[in-house]
């Protein structure tokens, strides 16, 4: 008989929702930084093993509205606590508990079991440390069980795993077992472009970054070798940032490329040929068709 639940990752920028769902799959599947605001609207990622299958929905850590792509942000995450069997909410050991963390919890429905994920560990020597903090932050809910974890260091991941299993319920698995995500190639592909972006650029320049991929297409070289050629375009707001994001001769978007580059061979597991363009899009964090054309609308 087979099995499934489908579980929401909740938190605040930057807790670890996305690093989380990444090693819970065992696959890079969404774009990590240290940057908030990382990730832009629902990812799905699937853990088949025997006859349960776990399916993850990370969301964006946004809670106020400033543009319309943030509008949109705030609607997937409303969207994604519907409907579910559990919810993961994960938090930062380094930071302390607060009102992000309530609202949150206020939007999930009582009846939804909600399991509390410390995330960071790591950066805590001393783990008499984290009592407190732990404390303090079950205090916030009534949490079916609360779990100390390192996304970064893959530890306490099979603790979560146990919990969940008892949220699976008899049914169809919803994906093909060996699949992963519901993302499309070309998703994952300008995710990981925009990961480095988000990496290499500050201030204002990263959050006005919208990826797209043009093209992507195998050929064999004159040797028999097949080699993935990705055209990709990076939209920003505004001339200035074009120049940011192209850099002196060409130097940030080179790196930018580099970087990216190995991370697509990584995940494609082939040779890849990366061509990046840069083009302005005029204030299109506020622009629906706009917001829409990049894969981010949640209406
Ligand atoms: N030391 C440490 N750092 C972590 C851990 N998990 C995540 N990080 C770091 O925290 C930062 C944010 O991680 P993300 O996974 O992008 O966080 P997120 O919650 O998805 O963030 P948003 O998508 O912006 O809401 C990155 O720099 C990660 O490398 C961890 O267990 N330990
Ligand atoms: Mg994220």
């Amino acid at each position: 008989m087979t099995k499934s639940a489908f579980i929401t990752i909740l938190g605040r920028p930057n807790a670890g929702k996305s690093s989380l769902l990444n090693a819970l799959i065992g696959e890079k599947i969404a774009a990590v930084s240290s940057k908030p605001q990382t990730t832009r609207t629902k990812i799905t990622g699937v853990l088949t093993e025997g006859d349960t299958q776990l399916v993850f929905i990370d969301t964006p850590g946004i809670l106020r509205e400033k543009d319309k792509l943030a509008t949109h942000m705030i609607k997937a995450i409303d969207s994604s606590v519907s409907s579910i069997d559990a919810v993961l909410l994960v938090v930062d050991a380094e930071k302390r508990a607060g009102e992000q963390e309530k609202a949150l919890l206020r939007k999930i429905s009582k009846n939804t079991p909600v399991v509390l994920i410390v995330n960071k560990v790591d950066l805590f020597a001393n783990k008499e440390d984290l009592i407190p903090i732990i404390a303090e932050y079950a205090s916030l809910g009534d949490f079916d069980a609360v779990i100390p974890i390192s996304a970064l260091e893959k530890d306490g991941l099979n603790i979560i795993l146990e919990q969940l299993k008892k949220y699976a319920v008899a049914g169809p698995h919803y994906f093909p077992d060996g699949k992963f995500t519901d993302q499309p190639e070309r998703v994952i592909a300008s995710e990981i472009i925009r990961e480095k972006l988000l990496e290499l650029l500050t201030d204002e320049v990263p959050h006005g970054i919208a990826v797209g991929v043009d093209s992507m297409s195998e050929h064999d070289t004159k040797d028999g070798e097949a080699v993935l050629d990705i055209s990709a375009t990076i939209y920003c707001e505004k001339e200035s940032h074009k120049g940011i994001i192209i850099g002196k001769k060409g130097s940030m978007l080179k790196q930018a490329g580099t970087l990216a580059r190995k991370d697509l061979e990584k995940f494609f597991m082939i040779k890849t040929n990366l061509q990046l363009w840069v083009k302005v899009k005029e204030d299109w964090r506020n622009r629906e068709a706009l917001i829409k054309n990049f894969g981010l609308s949640n209406d």
